[in-house]
Order: structure tokens, then sequence, then C-alpha cells
């Protein structure tokens, strides 16, 4: 059985009700741009949808239909709200660009603000416009017309805590300005908080801590964006320049975008890569590593993982290739399927010695009684699963001559609670692991 079949059989038997991942958080679907906010006890995640292009003219750009909304209670399966805006249903929008670039969610008073650019119906470049809802999962009505005298992309919004509400977006520079008690029209004239001179800025994301103001950003410091960030004492500056927050993407990705968070005491920086689109860099998907702050209140930079966050279900698909750490040698991943990036990607141990952790993996009460695993080998051999340091099953891999087989073995002196998992090749060579999965 393959995994999107399996997947698709999980969440027949209501074994779970979203997408369940690792980095990226999301396959099926790519996601970019992701501004995360909680709202109700749950983490909402608002990005934008790219899509291949349909129409000629963006086949080479980036190309957004719609939006979906996701949520998640601990980070690991998110619920996938489905399409809470198009471009079809915004009143002075031209449908037909594709342009529902990077969005927000502020909640003031009953009512869900969702901010998002488009270009509108017989003008050049984009607008922002606002759109509402009674829930954080929309579906959002837009506003008839956009904000007036803000052109540009990537609203942020930030609700300080005295209740005044400011608009940041990227247009020549990042802007920011007051916005009214209605959320709907800007209280003063735009400001200009961090200007392009010292290479573009894009992506503002903006949040308050312990009094501090922290205007987050994409950066092309070189030849890609990072993500940096400033300080002030107030929401609309001046700015001071405080450093890097994550390097350039690993996977040459020109975009990067992003948002902070914090959840249950935790920090977190949501941010896209293209792990699923390796040769086109439009179609992006959103990844979640853990963030720390100094005692000062500067940020710890951010080294991107596979792994994530979030603690895995032992009985879920836990991909060991999105591995916490792995041996120097013997261990390659790539793509499941060339075909279908989505299918997630493989695990090749080449010889004997070879191995990798994943961390964080929580078997109950301990009584699981098996683990499958997800196989293939040119050569056979034995995969030693352990918990913690402890052997808790050898997998004995035949050869099986290109094809996939789902084995299954007895789990020994497994005990209960979150553990972190080590998966080597005790003997033999050339196997290719897709998933294991404890039952
Ligand atoms: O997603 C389209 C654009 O790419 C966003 O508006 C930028 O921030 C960059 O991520």
């Amino acid at each position: 059985m393959n995994k999107r079949v399996l997947f698709v059989l999980l969440l027949c038997l209501g074994a779970f009700s979203g997408l369940v991942a690792q980095n990226p958080i999301i396959s099926g679907q790519f996601t970019a741009d992701p501004t995360a906010r909680v709202f109700e006890g749950k983490v909402y995640l608002y990005p934008s949808h790219d899509i291949p292009s349909p129409v000629e003219r963006l086949q080479e750009w980036f190309c957004m239909e719609d939006y979906h909304v996701f949520s998640s209670e601990d980070l690991v399966k998110w619920t996938d709200h489905g399409v809470v805006l198009s471009q079809s249903d915004v009143p002075w929008g031209d449908a037909g660009s594709y342009s529902m670039w990077a969005p927000d969610c502020v909640y003031k008073n009953g009512t869900y603000y969702f901010f998002f650019p488009a270009s509108p119906k017989g003008e050049k470049g984009f607008r922002i416009g606002v759109a509402t809802s009674d829930t954080p999962f929309g579906p959002f009505k837009p506003l008839a017309e956009p904000i007036a005298g803000v052109q540009g992309i990537d609203p942020c919004v930030l609700l300080d805590k005295d209740g005044q509400a400011y608009l940041y977006w990227s247009g020549r520079g990042l802007n920011v300005a007051r916005l009214k008690n209605n959320l709907t029209e800007l209280d003063s004239a735009p400001v200009l908080v961090a200007d392009v001179k010292d290479g573009f800025k894009e992506g503002p994301f903006a949040f308050e801590r312990n009094g501090k103001y922290y205007l987050t950003y994409p950066w092309v410091k070189d030849k890609t964006e990072c993500l940096a960030y400033a300080m002030s004492d107030s929401p609309m500056g001046p700015f001071e320049y405080k450093g890097i927050i994550m390097d350039q993407s690993p996977t040459g990705c020109w975009t990067n975008h992003h948002s902070l968070l914090e959840y249950k005491g935790q920090w977190y920086l949501f941010y896209h890569h293209n792990d699923y689109s390796p040769d086109f860099d439009k179609n992006r998907s959103v990844c979640i590593d853990s963030l720390f702050f100094n005692a000062d209140g500067t940020i710890r930079q951010v080294v991107p993982t596979l792994r994530g966050v979030g603690i895995a279900d032992a009985r879920s698909l836990i991909q060991i290739d999105r591995y916490s750490t792995k041996s120097e040698e013997g261990v390659f991943i790539d793509y499941v399927n060339q075909d279908d990036k989505f299918e997630g990607w493989k695990t090749f141990f080449s010889h004997e010695g070879a191995w990798v952790t994943f961390h964080r993996v929580d078997f109950g009460d301990g009584k699981l009684q098996k683990v499958s695993a997800r196989v293939s080998s040119e050569m056979g051999g034995t995969l030693q699963v352990c918990a913690d340091g402890h052997v808790i099953a050898d997998i004995e891999v035949p050869v099986t001559v290109g094809r996939w087989q789902t084995l299954t073995v007895p789990l020994t002196g497994l005990q209960e609670g979150v553990h972190n998992l080590c998966v080597s090749l005790s003997s033999g060579r050339n196997v290719q692991v897709d998933w294991i999965r404890f039952e």
C-alpha cells in the first residue's frame, strides 16, 4: 500500500482529522508566507497558497488564486479548513490576476479581520484588502474597497496592549501606519520604518514582547532572502537593526516569509522553503522551528531542521527521513517518487553502522506491541530500532528487488512515555526506509 493510500485510509478511519507531518508541516498542496496566530487556544495558520500556474504569463512567477486556513493544537496534526477566500470573491480585485499574496489575520471585538494583498481591477501593482468573519477559520467576506492610502503587499497587523492597531506592509520599503478602531482605515500617514537602500526588504512581521517592539522581515543581504530583525521602544519606530533570525535557505529558495508566535510557553518561527519543489522556488512549503530569546530580548538565530517541532505519535507514520541527527556517512535522503514529491522522502542506508535519530516520539502507556516499516533493499540487511538507547526491535529486510514491502515485527522492552528513536543498519547494505509505525 503506498503512503498516500494509507494516509487517506487513516483519515477515513478517523485516526486523525488533519494533515500530519514534520518539516514541511503540510503536504499535498503548497503553502507559503505563513502568519500564525493563537485564537481560542489553538494555532491558526494563514498562509498563501502557491499553485502551478494555469496561465502562461505566470508560469515562472508566483501564482495564488485563494487562501486556505489550517489549525492545530499540537503543531503536528493540522486541520485544513479549506478555501476561505478566493480571488473571484474580491469586489475590487482583478479576478484573473492570481495575486492573493501573503495575508494576516487578527481578532477584535468579536470579529476576525483577514488582511490580504491583491491586484486591483484596472490598476497596476497591489492594494491591501480586508475580509471579515465570525470565526478564525472563515469563510471571510471581503469589504467593497481596499484600504485607502495603502499600496503594496505583505500586510501585518500589530494590536498593541492599549488597543491601538498598526498596519505594516511592504511597498518600496517597510511602512507602518496607525489603523482606526474599525481596522479598515488608516488613522495616520504611512511612515517608512526600513527602506531598501541596504538591501531589499519585504514581508514585515511586527510584535511586542516585554515592552519592546520587534520588526522582523525577509532581507536580501546577498543572493536570497534571510530573515532579519530590528527593535524599538515604539511600534512606529525608529527601529534599530539587531541581526539575523534565519540565514538564507539551504534549498536555494529566493524568498523566505515568516511569523513568530508564542504558544504554550514556547516561541516558534514559522517560515517557508521550497522542499517539495526543488526546481521551482515559487512553489513553497511552510516549516516550523523553535525560537529562543536571549535575556536582553535579542533573538537567537534559528537553524532550519527537518524534524521540526512537536511530539510525534508512535502510531503515526514516522518519517525518519525528517531526522533529528544522522551518522556522518552512509545515510542519504531522496524523494520516494520523483514524479510526485508530496509522497515525501525515503532514507537510504548504504552500509552497516549508518544511523538516523528521530526525537520526541510518544509511546503512550508503552503497551504497543509491534513496529512496521516500509522498506526496500537491493542487498538485504537488518534494521535495528532503539528507543533512548535500548534495542526494541530488529527488522530483517530481505532482498526486495526494487519493490516496497511493509514488514512487521514484535517489540521487546518498550517503556511508556516519550522517547528518542534511533534506526540503524546493523548488518547488510543498501536498505531504504520510507516510514516506520508502531501499533
Ligand atoms: O508570496 C508572494 C511573495 O513572496 C510575498 O508577498 C513575499 O513576502 C514573498 O514571500
